[in-house]
């Protein structure tokens, strides 16, 4: 039995078009998802992964599949579809899971054989046998998946192109910020693997360099800290030789031991959503988490740089409070704070989200001709309508940020002071200049965006 696990493309994503940009195989990440499904996999079946990412395939030159099974970000929604056409007009059953069928269960439905809604650990064996029986369901709800049942990934179907393994913790996030949809999907419940389990496969993860995608690793109570600490002892006593990145909230920065023991367990960088340089821009996000503590978010992220690990900020433009200068105003707060790279997406109507919900009621999503609008969905397009921002004007807030916090003094200065400080010059050089030449790409996606769809926003 031959099976297919298709990560499709986005076009629109400049910084995956690997082979345009030199710099661009440090951003492509692995599709977890599908090396997570080939683990659950029996060994009758012999697996593919194919990730569009690295180039798509020539699928009819490709040995014809019994099953096809696809994933998919909402952006990904428009070239999953087209996928899905080829296979099924070859008679091939395809089945699509992921965030965006979970989230977009009835447009998924009419264009796929099989759903696959939630996790899939408890529901894939199953559609397995189905499948082999031909008699798959129109739905699967594979719901929260119990943490003990995630296999180990199958890090050796997927060995080249990348300069970075991949590999989950824990799912779920109590937190529930209003623009993102982990909390709708993975669940308010911080739910963790269990330590000897996540060391092996470290150990199976051949690239030395590794993203830990969980969305808060460290998680947001004194028990999730707890095992954080756990985990990170048991890396280091198993000398993994490993440098890894992850995302943590601001917290990450409270505790010299957690960060400590980091260091010690191969972390070199860290992701934190500062969201808002504004306080009310946090109230509007439900993102009061940062606001805690009356934080002093510079003193937070220097005791994180202390022990050598580089500091990403991310921060979203096109709120409600937002108004002309929140481009330079985000760039400031983060120059002022001290990351060492600065990602400022647009806010994005993200299917399954308080958000999503909040601006279809208000009508305020311009790009809704779906699934073709999805594309856009890359959170690196103003897909709404922007309550003091127009469609030009909030583009130009994003290029004046980018602009001003990756200006060549600004940027030398931050590389410089790294280097002097011995925190890893090289890397947060590299990851500067990549940044840059994709200001220019991002310029140009912007220009050719407001010719084809600025009638759309009224304005
Ligand atoms: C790692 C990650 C990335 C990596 C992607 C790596 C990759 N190629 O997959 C990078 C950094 C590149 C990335 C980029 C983006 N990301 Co991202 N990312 C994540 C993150 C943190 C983890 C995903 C992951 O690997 N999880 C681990 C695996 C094991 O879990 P999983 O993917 O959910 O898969 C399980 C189930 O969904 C299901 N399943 C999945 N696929 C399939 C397929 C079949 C056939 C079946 C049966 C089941 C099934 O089974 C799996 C096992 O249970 C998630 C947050 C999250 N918790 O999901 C956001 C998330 C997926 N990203 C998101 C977004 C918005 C983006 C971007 C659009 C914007 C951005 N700049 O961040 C870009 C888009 C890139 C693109 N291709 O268009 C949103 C997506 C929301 C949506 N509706 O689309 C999420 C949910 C975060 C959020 N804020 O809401 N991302
Ligand atoms: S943005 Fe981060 S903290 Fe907020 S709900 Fe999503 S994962 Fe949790």
């Amino acid at each position: 039995m031959r099976l297919y696990l298709i990560n499709p493309s986005n076009p629109l994503v400049s910084i995956l078009k690997v082979r345009e940009n030199r710099w661009n195989r440090y951003r492509v990440w692995k599709p977890l998802s599908l090396m997570v499904l080939a683990g659950l996999t029996p060994p009758e079946w012999d697996i593919t992964i194919v990730d569009e990412n690295l180039g798509a395939p020539d699928y009819p030159a490709m040995p014809r599949p019994d099953l096809v099974g696809i994933t998919a970000f909402t952006s990904q929604a428009n070239r999953a579809y087209e996928v899905a056409t080829h296979f099924r007009r070859l008679g091939v059953p395809v089945v699509m899971g992921g965030i965006h069928a979970t989230m977009r269960r009835d447009e998924v439905m009419e264009r796929v054989d099989s759903v696959v809604t939630g996790e899939a650990e408890g529901v894939w064996p199953h559609i397995l046998e189905d499948a082999r029986h031909s008699c798959l369901k129109r739905r699967y709800d594979g719901g929260l998946a119990d943490m003990n049942d995630v296999p180990l990934a199958r890090h050796d179907l997927l060995v080249t192109g990348y300069a970075f393994g991949a590999i989950q913790t824990t799912r779920g996030c109590p937190l529930n910020c209003s623009f993102c949809s982990v909390t709708a999907f993975n669940g308010a419940r911080y739910r963790q693997r269990a330590i000897p389990d996540v060391v092996r496969e470290f150990q199976a993860i051949r690239e030395k360099r590794v993203l830990v995608v969980d969305d808060n690793l460290i998680g947001t109570r004194p028990e999730h800290i707890a095992r954080a600490k756990d985990l990170f002892r048991a890396m280091a006593r198993a000398n993994l030789r490993k440098e890894w990145i992850a995302q943590a909230t601001i917290n990450f920065a409270d505790d010299e031991e957690l960060l400590a023991l980091a260091a010690k367990a191969g972390c070199t960088g860290v992701f934190i959503g500062f969201e808002s340089p504004i306080t009310e821009g946090l109230l509007e996000l439900g993102k009061k988490f940062n606001l805690l503590k009356g934080r002093d978010f510079r003193a937070s992220v220097q005791r994180i740089q202390r022990h050598n690990i580089l500091v990403v900020g991310s921060f979203i433009i096109g709120l409600d409070i937002d108004e002309p200068g929140i481009g330079t105003r985000i760039a400031e707060a983060a120059s002022r704070y001290g990351v060492d790279h600065l990602t400022v997406l647009f806010l994005t109507p993200l299917p399954g989200t308080r958000l999503w919900d909040q601006m279809t009621s208000q009508g305020r999503i311009a790009l809704d001709a779906f699934p073709e609008d999805w594309k856009y969905y890359t959170l690196t397009f103003p897909v709404a309508r922007y309550k003091h921002l127009s469609l030009d004007g909030i583009i130009q807030e994003m290029i004046s940020c980018n602009r001003h916090f990756y200006s060549m003094p600004r940027l030398l200065r931050r590389v410089c002071s790294n280097w002097w400080q011995r925190r890893q010059p090289l890397i947060s050089l590299v990851g500067s200049l990549s940044y840059r030449s994709n200001l220019r790409l991002g310029c140009e996606a912007f220009a050719d965006f407001q010719r084809q769809w600025g009638h759309r926003y009224g304005q």
